[in-house]
């Protein structure tokens, strides 16, 4: 299936070239692959049409050195004009509208063209003219690249740079299940540009703070909880013991994945207060799907092997419904 389809590449080529203002924005608590994919677009506009990347809220420490980043405008009234006015909307890494939370209502009603580039199953209807989405695809970064390559754009070294880092992060260093051949196919194309690996991995994974380390230490041994009958486990950190190790936005990003690595687990749970809320992720090894808990019982959705929720309710409360669960939902991965 030709994800990017002659016709509608003609019409969007002819629709950039004559566009004045763009915007790109991607979901709440930009990832690598949000940021990667938004700062890609952002440096091959830079120096033609009046561009901007509007974000929800806050860019975690981690990602602060990619190219752009800086001119990244975090959404608030006094910049909501933008995307009032631009002429065309790129809607990266997200598929319904109430994933960039305040921005939602001015989305929806901006006239601008809206194209969608996102790799999340079923994406929203009628929010965006042109609907790119591939489930399939590893990262938003590996279709972005797909899309400047069917519309023939050559991209510069900075874009190449931001596209490799999504890449990275959302295969988990090209591990996770939905690496595929053209995940490398394309990896490859970048490595062929003159960007700087060694320098991106080491932005992404040796640039931890103290106490990140500290804090996943703790969680590790101190919070994790493993089921062995139902090959399951789970974290759930308070906010005062996030404090406590000095935590700062993205310092849990990962910690879902860590019980993956025991042999036996097939299913992992993060449970965390923050904003208020409870925020849950779900992460699976195998053909165990976690987007239909997420999105069942815990108010979310996602990928097959990684998904998120969000609970309203005390975390305490949040992690025993979990727990009460699990003889039920894990039944495809109990030991019959
Ligand atoms: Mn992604």
């Amino acid at each position: 299936m030709e994800i990017f389809d002659k016709k509608s590449i003609e019409e969007i080529r002819a629709l950039l070239q004559n566009a004045q203002k763009i915007v790109i924005t991607a979901h709440l608590n930009p990832d690598g692959d949000a940021l990667g994919s938004s700062l890609a677009l952002y440096n091959f506009f830079k120096y033609g049409a009046d561009c901007k990347v509007i974000l929800p809220n806050n860019i975690p420490d981690t990602f602060k050195w990619m190219p752009g980043c800086n001119e990244i405008l975090i959404y608030n009234e006094e910049n909501a004009h933008f995307v009032t006015e631009a002429d065309v909307i790129f809607i990266l890494d997200f598929n319904t509208s109430a994933r960039v939370d305040k921005m939602q209502k001015i989305l929806e009603e901006s006239a601008a063209v809206k194209i969608m580039i996102d790799h999340h199953p079923q994406p929203q209807e009628g929010l965006c003219k042109y609907v790119f989405s591939d489930p399939e695809a590893a990262a938003t970064c590996e279709l972005l690249y797909l899309f400047f390559d069917s519309c023939k754009y050559t991209i510069n070294k900075d874009s190449a740079t931001c596209l490799f880092t999504g890449l990275t992060t959302d295969t988990g260093c090209f591990q996770f299940n939905c690496t595929s051949q053209r995940t490398f196919e394309v990896a490859s194309k970048l490595a062929a540009m003159p960007i700087d690996r060694a320098e991106i991995i080491h932005h992404i994974y040796d640039s931890y703070s103290e106490g990140r380390m500290r804090l996943q230490g703790y969680v590790l041994s101190n919070k994790m909880v493993v089921f062995e009958q139902y090959h399951t486990a789970y974290i759930a950190l308070t906010k005062a013991e996030a404090d406590k190790f000095d935590y700062r936005v993205g310092d849990t990003e990962g910690f879902v994945n860590l019980p993956l690595s025991i042999e036996h687990v097939k299913f992992s749970a993060f449970f965390m207060e923050r904003d208020g809320i409870i925020r849950c992720s779900f992460r699976s090894k195998g053909d165990f799907k976690v987007n239909i808990i997420a999105e069942k019982f815990f108010n979310g959705g996602g990928h097959d092997n990684a998904a998120g929720g969000k609970s309203y309710k005390p975390l305490e409360e949040v992690v025993n419904r979990f727990v009460s669960l699990l003889p039920r939902i894990t039944k495809k991965i109990q030991d019959k």
